[in-house]
C-alpha cells in the first residue's frame, strides 16, 4: 500500500533503529499503521521550503552560523530543514514540526536539526548557540504526541535530536533494581533490554504508547500504570547541561566515585531536579530510573457501570481504596465513547451526521461488543501471590458493587484483541501500541490533550465532566474522557480527535480548548501538563499573589540563561529577550506563534 508515494508496507524495528517497535509489536504496529493512512487524505507538501529563520539574526549570518556548526559536530549531524515536511506516523514520526499540528504546519517548524553524540557535543551546541544567539530547543525522541511533539516552541529554533546518536542504556543495576538511561531510550527499548538480560526480577513502568524517550515523558511528568507510574516520583538523579554549557550531576552524582546516585535521589544540600522538569533551565542528558520488584503474580480486572451519574459515588469509593493502596496501581476509568472510538474505525462507521455521535449510537456500539453496554469502566490491576491478591479483590469488589447495575467483566469472555488486554500488559509493564487505534477516528486523527487535576473526589469529578461535555457540545466535537487515578488526585484525560487538514475543525479544537482551561481555572483547577500552543494560557492560571511563580521562575530563567538560547517560551517561561514583545500565545492572538522580534541586549 502507499500514499502519495509514501510506502507504508513496513515499520522500523529494534534493535536495529532506536525509535523502531520491538519485534513482538510489528504486526499489530503494522495494523496501526495500515489504519492510519488508509484515514488519511492530508496531501504531502512536495513544494521545497526555505529555511524558518529565527528572529533576532540575518538569514546569512544563520546559515553561516549553522556551516560553523557542520564543522563541528560533521556535516552529517546537521539537517537544515528545507524538504517538504512529513507528517509520518507514530513510529515514523518527524522531528521537524509537529506532525499533529493545531496551528499551520509552518508556525512550529524548526530551523535545522542537529544530532550530538555525547554530553559534550551538545555543550559544543549549546555553546554555539550562546555565541550566535540561536534558540535551540531538546528533544529527546519527539514523540510527545498530543503536547506537540517534535516542534519548537519558537519557530526557526535548532531542535536538539538528542536521542539519535544518545541512545544506551548506560547502566541496569539487578541488585538495586535500577537504571540509567540516555534520551533515546525508549520504553520499549528498555524492557527488551530487561527481557534480553533475563532480569525477569524487575518490571519498568510504561505509559499507553510505549515508544517514547524514558527521560523526555518524566521530564514532562508522564505517567504510566503500574505501582510506579508516577515517573517523576520514581527516578533518581540527572545529568544536565545548563544553558551556559556547564554540566552537572544532581543528587549523590555530585560525589566523585559514588555509588548511590540512582539509589538516593537528593544528595546533599537544595534539591535541584525539580527545576528540569517541565523547564526550559537545562538539557537532560542521563536520567537515573528505578525499576519495580517483579509482584509474583498480578490479575487484572475490569468492572463497568451503566450510567454517567455512577461517577461521583464511583470516584468516592475509589478514594479511599486507592489512598490505602487496596487499588495499587495508577489505573484508567474510561468513558464508553472513548472504548468505542478504540476500535480503531472511523466514526463514519457510527454516524455520519454532523455534531458529536449521539449517546444512543455510541451505546448501541457498545452493546454489540464483547463488553457489553456501559458509561464508565474501571480497568485496574492487583498485584501479588494468589491468596494476596484474593483479599484485596474482594474489598474492592464488595465496595464497587454498591453501585446498581456493576458488572464485573470476565476477562475470559474476552477476545485477544479487545483493549482490556491492551490494559493488562501495560499494567504488567510490557509496552504496547494499541492506544493509538482512537486517533482513526477522523480523517488525518491526530489528539491535543486537556489535563486538569483534582482531588479524588466525586464532586471534582462531576464538575469536570460538566465543564468538558459543556464546551465539548459547544464546539460539535466527541468527548473522550479518561481519569487517571494517581494517589491521592486524579489527572482527566480528555483527548480531542481533530482532522488536522481541516482549518475550522482545527480552530474548533484550540477555541474547545481555551474555554476548558479558562473555566476549569475559574473552578480551581489546573493543567498538569499542556501542548505547547497553551502553554502561556495554562502558564497564566497558575497566577497566585500575582503571578508570584512565573516571575520566581523568569528570575531563575534569566539567571541560568542570561542568553535566553534554551527552549524559549516553554511551559510559558520566556527570556528577558522574549518579554512584551507579544510572544505569548492566547486566545486573543489566535493561530499564530510568533511574536515581534527579540531584543538585542
Ligand atoms: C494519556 C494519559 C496522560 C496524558 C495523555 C494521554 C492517555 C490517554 C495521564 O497522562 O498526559 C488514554
Amino acid at each position: 500500500m502507499s500514499f502519495n508515494g509514501e510506502a507504508t508496507s513496513d515499520v522500523p524495528t529494534l534493535p536495529g533503529t532506536h525509535s523502531g517497535i520491538p519485534p513482538y509489536l510489528l504486526d499489530k504496529a503494522r495494523r496501526a499503521k495500515d489504519g492510519v493512512f488508509d484515514t488519511r487524505t492530508k496531501p504531502v507538501n512536495e513544494r521545497r521550503r526555505s529555511v524558518a529563520v529565527p528572529q533576532g539574526i540575518e538569514r546569512d549570518v544563520f546559515l553561516k552560523a549553522l556551516a560553523e556548526l557542520k564543522e563541528q559536530l560533521g556535516g552529517q549531524h546537521v539537517e537544515i530543514n528545507d524538504k517538504p515536511l512529513v507528517d509520518g506516523w507514530y513510529m515514523e514520526h518527524p522531528n521537524t514540526h509537529d506532525m499533529m499540528t493545531i496551528l499551520d504546519d509552518e508556525e512550529l517548524v524548526a530551523s535545522a536539526v542537529v544530532y550530538p553524540g555525547s554530553t559534550e557535543e551538545v555543550q559544543t551546541v549549546v555553546a554555539w548557540a550562546n555565541k550566535h544567539r540561536v534558540p535551540i530547543f531538546p528533544i529527546s525522541m519527539g514523540r510527545n504526541l498530543g503536547y506537540g511533539g517534535a516542534a519548537p516552541r519558537v519557530r526557526g529554533s535548532v531542535t536538539i535530536d538528542l536521542g539519535k546518536r544518545m541512545n544506551k542504556i548506560l547502566d541496569i543495576n539487578p541488585d538495586d533494581f535500577t537504571c540509567l538511561v540516555e534520551p533515546g531510550v525508549s520504553f520499549y527499548a528498555l524492557y527488551e533490554a530487561l527481557k534480553e538480560k533475563g532480569y525477569d526480577h524487575m518490571w519498568l513502568d510504561t505509559p499507553d504508547l510505549g515508544g517514547g524517550s524514558i527521560i523526555g515523558n518524566t521530564v514532562d511528568r508522564g505517567v504510566g500504570y503500574t505501582p510506579y507510574g508516577d515517573h517523576w516520583a520514581c527516578h533518581a538523579g540527572l545529568e544536565v547541561v545548563l544553558p551556559t554549557g556547564e554540566v552537572i550531576r544532581t543528587g549523590m552524582g555530585a560525589l566523585p566515585g559514588n555509588n548511590t546516585w540512582q539509589a538516593f535521589p537528593y544528595g546533599f544540600g537544595p534539591y535541584s531536579d525539580g527545576i528540569f522538569s517541565q523547564s526550559n533551565y537545562g538539557i537532560v542528558t542521563k536520567m537515573g530510573m528505578t525499576l519495580m520488584p517483579n509482584p509474583g503474580g498480578y490479575e487484572s480486572f475490569m468492572y463497568t457501570f451503566p450510567n454517567e451519574e455512577d461517577l461521583s459515588l464511583l470516584i468516592d469509593i475509589i478514594r479511599p481504596l486507592r489512598i490505602s493502596n487496596i487499588l495499587e496501581n495508577v489505573a484508567q476509568l474510561r468513558h464508553v465513547a472513548q472504548s468505542v472510538a478504540a476500535r480503531g474505525l472511523p466514526r463514519s462507521k457510527f454516524y455520519s451526521g454532523d455534531g458529536p455521535v449521539p449517546d444512543s449510537v455510541i451505546h448501541a456500539a457498545a452493546a454489540d461488543s464483547p463488553v457489553g453496554d456501559h458509561t464508565w469502566a474501571y480497568y485496574g490491576m492487583s498485584y501479588g501471590p494468589e491468596q494476596f491478591r484474593a483479599y484485596k479483590l474482594s474489598l474492592i469488589d464488595a465496595a464497587f458493587r454498591k453501585i446498581p447495575g456493576t458488572k464485573k467483566i470476565d476477562p475470559a469472555t474476552l477476545p485477544e484483541d479487545e483493549y482490556f488486554w491492551s490494559r493488562d500488559r501495560i499494567a504488567a509493564g510490557v509496552p504496547d501500541i494499541h492506544e493509538l487505534r482512537w486517533v482513526n477516528w477522523t480523517p488525518n486523527g491526530s489528539h491535543i490533550a486537556f489535563s486538569p487535576v483534582s482531588p479524588i473526589r466525586g464532586v471534582d469529578a462531576t464538575a469536570l465532566f460538566a465543564l468538558g461535555k459543556k464546551y465539548h457540545d459547544k464546539y460539535g466535537i466527541d468527548f473522550f474522557p479518561a481519569f487517571c487515578v494517581g494517589l491521592r488526585e486524579m489527572h482527566l484525560i480528555v483527548e480531542i480527535v481533530f482532522d488536522r487538514a481541516d482549518p475550522q475543525r482545527r480552530r474548533e479544537a484550540l477555541d474547545c480548548l481555551r474555554d476548558m482551561v479558562d473555566e476549569a481555572a475559574r473552578l480551581g483547577y489546573g493543567e498538569y501538563r499542556t501542548h505547547l500552543v497553551l502553554m502561556d494560557q495554562v502558564a497564566g492560571t497558575y497566577s497566585w499573589n500575582d503571578g508570584a511563580i512565573m516571575k520566581f521562575n523568569e528570575k531563575l530563567k534569566d539567571a541560568l540563561d542570561p542568553n535566553g538560547i534554551l527552549a524559549p517560551g516553554r511551559c510559558g517561561i520566556w527570556p528577558r529577550r522574549y518579554r512584551g514583545r507579544g510572544w505569548e500565545m492566547t486566545r486573543e492572538k489566535g493561530i499564530v506563534a510568533e511574536g515581534d522580534g527579540v531584543s538585542d541586549e
